[in-house]
């Protein structure tokens, strides 16, 4: 406060003397002597629209320099270095399309990856980033459980890490054989796809969004992963449908 109080009064102090050094300059030129009337008129002319020429270029600097004056007050005395915005990340537009409310009976699949531990499955593994979730975040991943051929939705649950949930093939009851580096797809299937469909994948999720709305489809052992953090992270884990 104190320091934008000190800036505005030196912004008006500067104001005040470009102002009165144009006052000054205007009324030099309006009081200086006329050259002797003379019957020659057009020289007269001349004299006056030199020196009118002369009165409106130092209007033209000042203003010139009003305004640098006032560009430098309006940055030197804003509040921070992001142009006085106390939010900067507050020019972001809502999202105009929210994701869509979940039905109830949809079951949801939560993805996060940035404060997930993984878990080491008896029988798929280590897995990472994906667990069943009841509405909010579970901080260890699972091996996932749905129920056949039911709505199901991915929440991504990250703060700050767009992921995606894709299908890279089947797992059986007693194994998995991941792929040695991701090999399915980050394009999104169009709602109400199967998720066991092949090159299924529910898209780029940024953070806190949640997904179209798919189907589980038929019981089986689906691998997935991440197409962002599969090869990086080991984003991964097997989808169990019952
Ligand atoms: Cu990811």
């Amino acid at each position: 406060m104190k320091r934008n109080r000190r800036c505005a009064g030196l912004a008006s102090r500067l104001f005040q003397r470009l102002w009165i050094w144009l006052v000054k300059r205007a009324r030099r030129y309006a009081l200086s002597p006329l050259p002797p009337t003379t019957t020659e008129s057009p020289s007269l002319e001349r004299i006056n629209l030199v020196r009118l020429d002369k009165l409106f270029t130092s209007i033209r600097i000042t203003g010139l320099a009003l305004a640098t004056a006032a560009g430098i007050a309006a940055t030197g005395c804003s509040g921070s270095a992001y142009g006085g915005n106390p939010n900067p990340y507050g020019s972001i537009a809502p999202n105009p399309n929210p994701s869509p409310s979940v039905a109830p009976g949809t079951q949801t699949v939560g993805v996060n990856l940035s404060t997930e531990t993984p878990t080491i499955d008896a029988t798929y593994g280590r897995v990472l980033g994906y667990f069943n979730s009841a509405g909010s975040i579970v901080p260890a991943s699972q091996v996932v459980h749905l129920t056949a051929a039911t709505n199901l939705v991915f929440e991504n649950f990250d703060t700050g890490i767009p992921h995606t949930a894709s299908f890279l093939g089947n797992a059986s009851a007693s194994g998995a054989s991941f792929p040695p580096s991701f090999n399915g797809s980050a394009t999104q299937s169009p709602a109400n796809t199967v998720i066991s469909t092949s090159n299924f994948s529910s898209g780029a999720l940024n953070p806190g969004t949640t997904s179209l709305q798919y189907n589980s489809g038929p019981p089986g052992f689906y691998m997935f992963g991440c197409a962002f953090h599969y090869d990086s992270n080991g984003m991964r884990t097997v989808i169990i449908v019952q």
